[in-house]
């Protein structure tokens, strides 16, 4: 990319499954357009979370673009739930079937943008001092790309290596021999914990909040089956658009009461072994009535019982403090039944807190662990954390995080007001994160494609949530979340209560992903009902 080409049309920052998609849309509608990338290849999720076991939760056949329909026919999918190197693969695929790598600038972090309003420009810095302007800044920073790392005392004393699962060596790490500790049990350290336990000499697991967990049933994907899901893409891809999460799956009608209890515990364990997400779906009201969803929480702990040997290991692995799915509920392969093994500890940390890290281990207030090594999947400074972590300066000078201070403000969860002609691809106040991520993100760059393609269609340059639409949007959001269970689990990361000192505000839209589709939609059609759109 030449110095003349730094003056561009749009510039969106990452290169994951969000901005590979955004920059096609881009060049479609002949914008000169760049993609600034951290890392050394595309990918974003996918490229930094490396660890053992990272595989997708959604299914393989539709964790995928639909934008193509040549793209979805050719590309083939070996595992029900792909693993990380095999997704990686895909979007490197996509990258080059496109021809999407000339406009991609990798190894290149963005420290600050500003909006220049005299200009009606976004003016862009990178940590290497490099200088881009654009009349588009997008941001496709993904949702859980800021690593939380605990700030525990002594780490810096720690003799051994420690990783962050979200920023795993792409040499990979082997633990053959060592004694491992894993602190974290989310959907990262429940993939993690048995390809650990398998390699290591004995693994210890740090325990704070006990999790749900359904088997996900991993296998190869059939020929019959890849034939049948090719054939009816069609059909797939419209039962993910009409749906909640953008899974192609109907949530059940029914209330999880108004069947006997023989009957229930046959669809539960019908679901328990068809294994997935899908769990969810068996009942109507499992997100919305709590005595619908402590049938199937009280189902769920029954399972660990019934896995774990040891009563008093066992017990500590039942959640208690949180309904089924109120936190992301992981899926797994063999979790419970790791912690069968003889070499594999559980640690609870909630009875005996950790106190610090030695040279050797980790001392928590009843023993030190002595460890060679030590995993934090300790997740996520989520949604809000990778679009602070650039100093974003809108109208005036002010600065996002100054804006933020309270808990993030956004006007659908794709703008932001006094920031103007900026987008968030999964934003704050998006459905994203409770939803199927590809879906998710092909309706949000469609609607900024549209969207820019509209101001360029009426010679209008620049576009800005109004503080009104804004505030409405906040309370929706709000209520949204009220409307179901979700904001019960007291230590969620879509409340933002994984990181301390981080503002208490449900992240997500939880009214379901069609219902916001539709209300996108119905602003464009409108004339971009909540948005100022000026000429220049
Ligand atoms: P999560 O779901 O945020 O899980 C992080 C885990 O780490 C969770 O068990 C936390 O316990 C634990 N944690 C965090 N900080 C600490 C400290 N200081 N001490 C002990 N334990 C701690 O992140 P994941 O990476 O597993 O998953 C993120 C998303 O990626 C997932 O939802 C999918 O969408 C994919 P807590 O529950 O907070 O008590």
């Amino acid at each position: 990319m030449g110095e003349a080409e730094r003056d561009l049309d749009a510039v969106v920052v990452g290169a994951g499954f969000s901005g590979l998609y955004m920059l096609h849309r881009l060049r479609g509608l002949g914008l000169r357009a760049a993609v600034l990338e951290a890392g050394d290849g595309v990918g974003g999720t996918w490229y930094w979370n490396r660890y053992p076991g990272a595989r997708c939760d959604s299914e393989s056949y539709y964790y995928s673009y639909s934008f193509d329909e040549d793209l979805q026919q050719e590309w083939e999918w070996s595992e029900r739930y792909p693993g990380q190197p095999e997704i990686l693969r895909y979007l490197d695929h996509v990258a080059d079937r496109f021809d999407l790598r000339r406009d991609i600038r990798f190894g290149t972090r963005v420290a600050e943008a500003a909006f220049d309003a005299d200009a009606g420009r976004w003016r862009l810095r990178t940590t290497d001092g490099e200088r881009f302007t654009a009349r588009f800044f997008i941001t496709a920073v993904g949702c859980l790309s800021a690593a939380n790392v605990p700030d525990i005392p002594g780490l810096d004393s720690f003799r051994g290596r420690w990783f962050h699962t979200g920023r795993w060596p792409h040499e990979g790490v082997d633990f053959t021999g060592l004694r491992v500790g894993v602190v974290g049990t989310g959907s990262t350290g429940i993939q993690a914990i048995p390809v650990i336990a398998e390699q290591a000499r004995h693994l210890t697991v740090f325990q704070r909040t006990a999790n749900y967990s359904i088997p996900a049933r991993n296998g190869p994907m059939e020929a019959a089956f890849q034939r049948e899901v090719k054939d009816g893409y069609e059909a797939i891809r419209r039962t993910q658009r009409a749906s909640t999460n953008g899974h192609p799956f109907d949530v059940s009608e029914r209330p999880a009461l108004s069947v006997s209890e023989e009957e229930r515990r046959a669809v539960y364990e019908a679901a328990w072994e068809r294994g997935g997400l899908r769990f969810r779906a068996a009942f109507a009201d499992l997100l919305t009535s709590k005595e619908a969803n402590d049938t199937a929480s009280e189902f769920l702990r029954a399972k660990i019982r019934e896995i774990v040997r040891d009563p008093a290991t066992a017990e500590k692995l039942v959640p208690r403090d949180h309904p089924f799915a109120t936190k992301r509920p992981p899926i797994d392969t063999d979790y419970f039944e790791t912690y069968n093994r003889d070499d594999v500890t559980l640690v609870d940390v909630r009875e005996t807190p950790i106190v610090e890290i030695t040279a050797d281990g980790l001392r928590t207030t009843a023993e030190t662990h002595a460890l060679d090594r030590l995993v934090f999947a300790t997740g996520f400074d989520a949604l809000t954390g990778p679009l602070l972590a650039m100093d974003i300066r809108g109208t005036g000078g002010r600065t996002l995080r100054e804006k933020w201070a309270e808990g993030p403000r956004t006007y659908l969860g794709l703008q932001v007001a006094g920031f103007p002609n900026m987008f968030t691809i999964t934003g704050p106040g998006s459905p994203s994160v409770l939803t199927n991520m590809p879906t998710s993100i092909e309706q949000h760059v469609d609607w900024i494609a549209d969207c820019i393609a509209h101001l360029r269609e009426r010679g209008l340059e620049r576009i800005e949530a109004t503080e009104e639409a804004e505030r409405a949007w906040g309370e929706h959001v709000e209520e949204a979340a009220h409307a179901t269970l979700l904001p019960l689990a007291a230590t969620s990361w879509y409340l933002g209560a994984n990181v301390p000192g981080k503002p208490r505000v449900f992240l997500p839209y939880a009214g379901g992903f069609a219902a916001y589709a539709r209300r996108c939609a119905e602003v464009a059609e409108s004339g971009y009902e909540g948005f100022i759109r000026t000429a220049p």
